[in-house]
């Protein structure tokens, strides 16, 4: 039979086991919402003073999460950047479309757009092919791009905060790998608020105490459109294994998920299990080229890898505001 919201009783759209509630389409939304807000509050990630940037590709969580922090109110606008990656599928441009139109129904937020191949002159398989950490895959060499460009465009355009739509599966997928190879250093800096400081922007995940269900539901009930392929290279991912595994944990014990992950975080606000953790302090200084924090001598590691045609004088790119025709 199918269940009825706990607050209406009218049809449910979710049932979330995890927290024995069922809501319809009217009270899931204002629920989602209402919970963002209590994360963001609990873990002190920003206030309405703050200038927040959320870094959008285009799929459910990340739209879902600027749609949430619009309705509360935030400062926030939101960045695209296009990673040149094709897969047969137009990947990079139906992810960049969906922003657009999102951004399109939003008038009170921008979109800023940074178009890496056209930035830089490679897209991000090429500049994989072409340099010895990319060998294989690309994931190294777009995460090293992705991090240095939003850190980079963030501290520009004077955004103090930088928000990206991680939920509950990817968190505990990341937790899992970390705790499976007790990589102390990456646990004990995997927290929903990680503090800016030299140079580097605050992080914050408001999205990951949420199951991947929810957001989902959530961007359907909402009515955002978002790309439903992963980009192609995700296949094949360590994540995405432990992702199934989990799934399959969650499947016979509804909510271990969420419980693996909250007493994580209890054992670490409450139990002090990093107390006596230190991280190795690594002496930073400005890089010659884009003045972004590195520990490495002159240039940082996203400089040197720029294509010898750009390097090393490049004069990193502006992103393009974009601007939606209203038809
Ligand atoms: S790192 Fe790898 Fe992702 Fe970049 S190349 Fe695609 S799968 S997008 S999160
Ligand atoms: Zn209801
Ligand atoms: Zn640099």
């Amino acid at each position: 039979m199918p269940r009825k919201c706990r607050k209406c009783a009218r049809p449910a759209v979710i049932n979330m086991r995890q927290h024995k509630l069922a809501l319809c389409a009217e009270h899931f939304p204002e629920w989602v919402v209402n919970q963002t807000e209590r994360f963001i509050k609990k873990y002190r990630m920003f206030t309405r003073e703050d200038r927040v940037l959320v870094a959008v590709s285009g799929g459910k969580d990340s739209l879902a999460l600027w749609d949430v922090l619009l309705q509360l109110g935030y400062q926030v606008d939101g960045l695209y950047l296009g990673l040149g990656i094709d897969g047969g599928l137009g990947y990079s441009d139906e992810s960049r479309a969906m922003c657009e139109a999102f951004a399109a129904q939003h008038p009170e937020t921008t979109l800023h757009i940074l178009d890496i191949p056209a930035a830089y002159g490679e897209s991000i398989p090429q500049m994989a092919a072409r340099t010895r950490r990319g060998r294989g895959k690309p994931c190294s060499v777009c995460g090293l791009v992705k991090r240095h460009e939003m850190n980079r465009i963030a501290h520009d355009l004077g955004y103090n905060v930088l928000a990206t739509g991680h939920n509950l599966d990817d968190e505990v997928a990341v937790l899992f790998q970390n705790t499976l190879n007790w990589q102390v250093g990456y646990l004990a800096r995997q927290y929903p608020v990680l503090p800016e400081g030299d140079g580097f922007a605050r992080k914050v995940k408001p999205f990951c105490r949420f199951y991947e269900r929810e957001t989902a539901t959530y961007a359907i009930v909402r009515g955002i459109d978002y790309v439903y392929d992963e980009c192609p290279f995700a296949e094949g991912a360590t994540t995405i294994y432990y992702k199934e595994l989990l799934n399959k944990l969650e499947a016979d014990k509804p909510g271990a998920k969420l419980h693996f992950y909250l007493s994580f975080l209890r054992a670490r606000d409450k139990e002090g299990l990093f107390a006596n953790w230190q991280e190795e302090k690594v002496e930073l200084h400005p890089c010659e080229n884009c003045g972004q924090p590195t520990s490495a001598p002159g240039l940082c590691t996203f400089c040197r890898m720029l294509p010898e045609a750009v390097r090393p004088k490049v004069k990193l790119a502006h992103p393009l505001t974009f601007t939606p025709v209203h038809t």
